[in-house]
């Protein structure tokens, strides 16, 4: 009766549900390795993870549902992992959310997950990552990250993603605070949605004219509304065909090192002692840092 992390991760993969979910707990809470991890199989010319971000409210959770949709009953094993900021204040968001995907999570070929932010602080991208790796492996081909975009560390969430789909809509005037908040540089697509609202066409003019001035390659553009269902086909098709990016990528992978090194200096075993000195006045933080830092040779 007594199944081992190692085991549950196995039937997973051969396509057990609820071992799929246990794993995926597993894995949150630690009990199931990063090695383990690395050695799944990874699927060869797998669709590009899509990483969905924008300011809360955009959006993003109805969009999704409108993908999700399309490619489930195209046949594909769709995976979204939805990044939750859980404050107290949007556990409804999580909530709403949840009941607004559950039709498509009833389906055998969807599959969803929320993860809270709150429980694993300057980690999430570490662990997105992680949980990517146990669903490609266990023949989820086409995977969505949901996260709200607003912080760094939402960026860094967002960077996990092997192409970055950014909404905004009208209304909001935050054009140029995404492009603040280096959104923008990641975008692989840009996506204006509540179109059928005033200001939307009004919106995506701001964000070519941001785009100008930053001097950043302007990636498509296009205007969506999930409830009228306008441009959501062109957004299907864009999705569909986008191509790897050297810019956005290596934006992406300059904030998922960032990520990573932020990570391997908390998980330094050394950490909490050294915090103790320097707080103690016995060391100075650059000291720490260069403890924290030395490149172990033996
Ligand atoms: N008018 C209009 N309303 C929309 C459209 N898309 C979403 N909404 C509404 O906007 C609200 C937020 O939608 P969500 O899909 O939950 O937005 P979200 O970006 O996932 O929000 P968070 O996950 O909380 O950040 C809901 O009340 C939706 O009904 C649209 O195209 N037009
Ligand atoms: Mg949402």
């Amino acid at each position: 009766m007594n199944i081992s992390p190692a085991e549950t991760l196995a039937a997973a993969v051969r396509g057990e549900r609820l071992a799929l979910a246990r794993s995926l707990t597993l894995y949150e809470n630690g009990e199931l390795g990063g090695e383990e991890i690395s050695a799944l199989a990874q699927p060869a010319s797998e669709f590009p993870v899509i990483g969905i971000t924008g300011a809360p409210g955009v959006g993003k959770s109805c969009l999704i549902d409108h993908i999700v949709q399309a490619w489930s009953s195209a046949g594909h094993h769709v995976a979204v992992i939805a990044v939750d900021p859980t404050s107290p204040i949007t556990g409804g968001a999580l909530l709403g959310d949840r009941l607004r995907m559950s039709t498509a999570d009833s389906a055998d070929n969807v599959y969803f997950r929320s993860i809270a932010t709150r429980r694993h602080g300057g980690s999430v991208p570490t662990v997105v990552k992680g949980m990517l790796a146990i669903l490609r492996a266990a023949g989820w081909n086409r995977c969505i990250v949901e996260t709200v975009g607003a912080g760094q560390g939402d960026i860094r969430v967002a960077a996990v993603a092997e192409r970055i789909v950014l909404l905004e809509a009208p209304g909001r005037g935050d054009g140029v605070q995404a492009e603040k908040a280096g959104l923008v540089e990641l975008a692989d697509l840009i996506v204006v949605n509540k179109a059928d609202l005033d200001g939307a066409e009004k919106t995506a003019d701001e964000i070519r004219q941001a785009l100008e001035v930053a001097t950043i390659p302007t990636p498509t553009i296009i205007l969506t509304s999930a409830i009228t269902g306008e441009g959501i086909d062109e957004m299907l098709d864009s999705i569909e065909s986008l191509e790897f990016n050297p810019h956005t990528a290596s934006a992406r992978t300059r904030e998922c090192l960032r990520a990573m090194w932020e990570q391997k200096l908390l998980d330094h075993p050394d950490f909490d002692d050294l915090l103790v000195e320097v707080v103690a006045g016995n060391l100075s933080v650059e000291a720490a840092l260069e403890k924290l830092t030395e490149i172990d040779e033996g």
